[in-house]
């Protein structure tokens, strides 16, 4: 009798996990229908949800000192994310750096330069993910009249990803990495001047190689069994956070839109900088 009971208990217990996971695929069948799968979507979808709310598409912030930041408005969206790639909805819009930070832009905040590699133009590196904190807090305290209630961070590693692909279901937006990033087979073991490569379809320069960028995420684990995961954030994973894109020194395998690495929060290197996101005037 209890035996009895106990495999139906077991079969209550998994009936629904079966009916969970072909809910999950038909969900995510829809998903991937409604979603941008190619570039010319992503850019119509840019404009028109930017037209709808009023909001430029490029934007230029004044940092003082001569020096400014261009940013460009990301739409909301799907896509499937990561090696998994599980259906992820980012729900609202954002800007984001055409550009990753700048020497002169970090230079203009804080009042020093980290960067091994010195240009104004090149992108800021030798930063840990504490300095970006702190250079973001210190950005929002110095631009708060002009901003409107809208502030700097980081990029969730979800936005990073949606913005990095920009419509492109693939590795990158062309067959290989050359035409958009530098890497260590183009980059002569160096950093290069921001946007010096091919921009991507949303206008996003080096998204793939130059610098890692800091993400605000922890290293961790996303739930992967949920039918969509929005806005998601890995609020845990070993005290790591994540950095994206790949850079000068490494191969194009780790510079591809999914590739993913970590880093102690404390620690920087001649390999990583970072790119802003800005979010959207409150209404
Ligand atoms: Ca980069």
């Amino acid at each position: 009798m209890l035996k009895r009971m106990a495999a139906l208990i077991a079969m209550m217990l998994v009936i629904p996990i079966y009916a969970q996971d072909d809910k999950s695929a038909a969900q995510a069948k829809a998903i991937f229908n409604a979603t941008a799968s190619d570039v010319a979507d992503a850019v119509a979808r840019q404009q028109k949800e930017s037209a709808a709310l009023n909001l430029p598409i490029g934007k230029t912030v004044k940092l003082g000192g001569g020096a400014k930041l261009e940013l460009v408005y990301i739409p909301s969206g799907k896509f499937f994310m990561g090696e998994a790639k599980f259906p992820v909805q980012i729900s609202q819009g954002f800007y984001m750096g055409k550009y990753e930070v700048t020497q002169e832009q970090w230079e203009s905040v804080m009042g020093n330069n980290p960067s091994k590699f010195k240009g104004s133009d090149l992108p800021v590196e030798t930063v840990s993910w504490d300095d970006c904190k702190q250079f973001i807090t210190k950005l929002n305290d110095k631009l708060k009249d002009q901003l409107g209630g809208a502030v700097f961070r980081l990029p969730t590693e979800a936005e990073w990803e949606y913005a990095c692909r920009a419509g492109t279901t693939g590795d990158y937006e062309a067959d290989n990495l050359d035409p958009a990033g530098w890497y260590d087979g183009n980059s002569e073991e160096a950093t290069h001047r921001a946007g010096g490569k091919k921009p991507n379809g949303w206008g996003l320069y080096d998204m793939h190689g130059n610098v890692w960028e800091w993400c605000h995420d922890y290293y961790g684990d996303y739930d992967t069994r949920k039918p969509l995961l929005v806005d998601p954030q890995c609020a845990s994973g070993g005290g790591f956070r994540v950095t994206r894109g790949g850079s000068w020194a490494d191969d194009d395998d780790a510079c591809q839109s999914v590739s993913r690495d970590y880093n102690n929060p404390g620690d920087g290197s001649c390999y990583g900088g970072l790119r802003l996101v800005l979010t959207c005037p409150a209404k």
